[in-house]
């Protein structure tokens, strides 16, 4: 399961990895990053007394100029403002606001209100007027974790990028401001998290004729190896048929298959009914339409017992245009009956997962993506806030 919880000192650490790991390799697997101008002034002005309200206490710390845009349009970033002594109060701008006035926070990405450091004898009614900056920050990791196995629910494709990791509610983050790294051993990936949340999950079926209620057409028995492939209509599983297979040859392999059409990177759902009358019959999602190599496929589920179960497994294309099959390695006889088979080609998360986008904050894409390997597990995920 996954395990959330707030840390300020790992921001810098990713932020290093994403650097390294971006860097051309000169033999090493990473290199030694230093990071410059980690702040950096994007605004600054000057505010007259009669423009100005500052509200120093902590629970409701906010800064009014008088201006819509300043410094509402700066959200995550640091703002400093200084009477005509000198002195200084600064913390960092909010995520909202009101009419003009802006909420200010502990730290960046934070929730508490109040200001970051406070000279004692700040002047809020300085005659003389303010000077303010505004400074751009580091990103800070607002939340960190991992994500087991076949539980990561990733598109890496550039059309429909998305992550919606199984009980992992990213709504909170769907404002246009965060983005999210994902790592593995030796890769990594990371990209916005888009401002539009998903309508829901959206899906397309891939598979002809899963429901065998008048033939067994769309479906290739591979060189014939199953030595009974039928369609069964003595009591089916559902409706008025289903799928018989069966072979005892000793040696070899058999496989029955259908080549589904949907680009690598894609996130599929596949289910079916099925009971096991004997062998070691399993469904799989590979890249050739003979036995599959489970390193090259995706939601390999083994069948198991007698009576009829409802099999679901999700998975991450491997291949373009693979073939779902059921397939075994021979030996002993194996024998099983199938039926409602559906491979559902997943296009847009449930509302709880995000949309991933490109630099632009609008493009459907991963900023960065080494190869990671969606089916595998994902040894650390962060959400990080960057602000405007
Ligand atoms: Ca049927």
């Amino acid at each position: 399961m996954l395990k959330f919880f707030r840390s300020k000192y790992l921001a810098y650490l990713s932020i290093l990895l994403m650097l390294c790991l971006g860097l051309p390799s000169t033999g090493n697997a990473m290199r030694r990053g230093t990071l410059v101008n980690d702040r950096v002034t994007v605004a600054s002005g000057v505010v007259t007394l009669l423009n100005t309200v500052i509200v120093l206490t902590n629970g409701v710390a906010s800064v009014d100029f008088t201006s819509a845009t300043v410094p509402r349009n700066y959200q995550g970033c640091l703002l400093q403002v200084r009477d005509s002594a000198g002195r200084l109060i600064q913390g960092f701008v909010y995520t909202n606001g009101t009419g003009t006035a802006q909420n200010i926070v502990l730290t960046k990405g934070g929730t508490t209100r109040n200001w970051t450091t406070q000279d004692g004898s700040f002047n809020i009614a300085d005659t003389s007027g303010y000077t303010y900056a505004i400074l751009r920050t580091l990103p800070v990791i607002v939340a960190t974790g991992s994500i087991l196995a076949n539980q990561a629910m990733m598109d890496t494709t550039a059309t429909n990028s998305f992550v919606a990791p199984v009980g992992l509610d990213l709504s909170a983050y769907q404002t246009g401001t965060y983005a999210i790294a994902l790592y593995q051993a030796t890769k990594m990936c990371w990209g916005y998290i888009s401002a539009t949340a998903p309508a829901g999950e959206t899906s397309t079926e891939l598979i002809t004729n899963g429901t065998f209620e008048t033939d067994t057409g769309s479906w290739t028995n591979y060189n014939n190896y199953w030595t009974t492939f039928e369609r069964n209509t003595t009591s089916p599983i559902s409706g008025t048929g289903d799928l018989h297979l069966a072979v005892t040859v000793a040696t070899g392999y058999a496989s029955l298959s259908q080549q589904i059409i949907a680009p690598v990177g894609s996130l599929v759902r596949n289910t079916f009914n099925a009971k096991e009358i004997s062998g070691g019959v399993r469904s799989l999602i590979g890249n050739s339409v003979s036995y599959g190599n489970v390193s090259l496929g995706c939601c390999e589920q083994f069948l198991t017992g007698a009576g009829v179960s409802a099999y679901s497994s999700y998975g991450t294309l491997r291949s373009t245009n693979p073939y779902f099959m059921f397939c075994v390695l021979l030996g002993t006889s194996n024998e099983m009956y199938g039926d409602d088979v559906s491979v559902l080609w997943i296009s847009d998360p449930a509302s709880t997962g995000a949309q991933i986008v490109a630099a632009d904050k609008v493009t459907r894409s991963f900023v960065y993506n080494s190869g990671v390997d969606p089916n595998a597990s994902f040894s650390r995920v962060d959400i990080i806030y960057v602000g405007q």
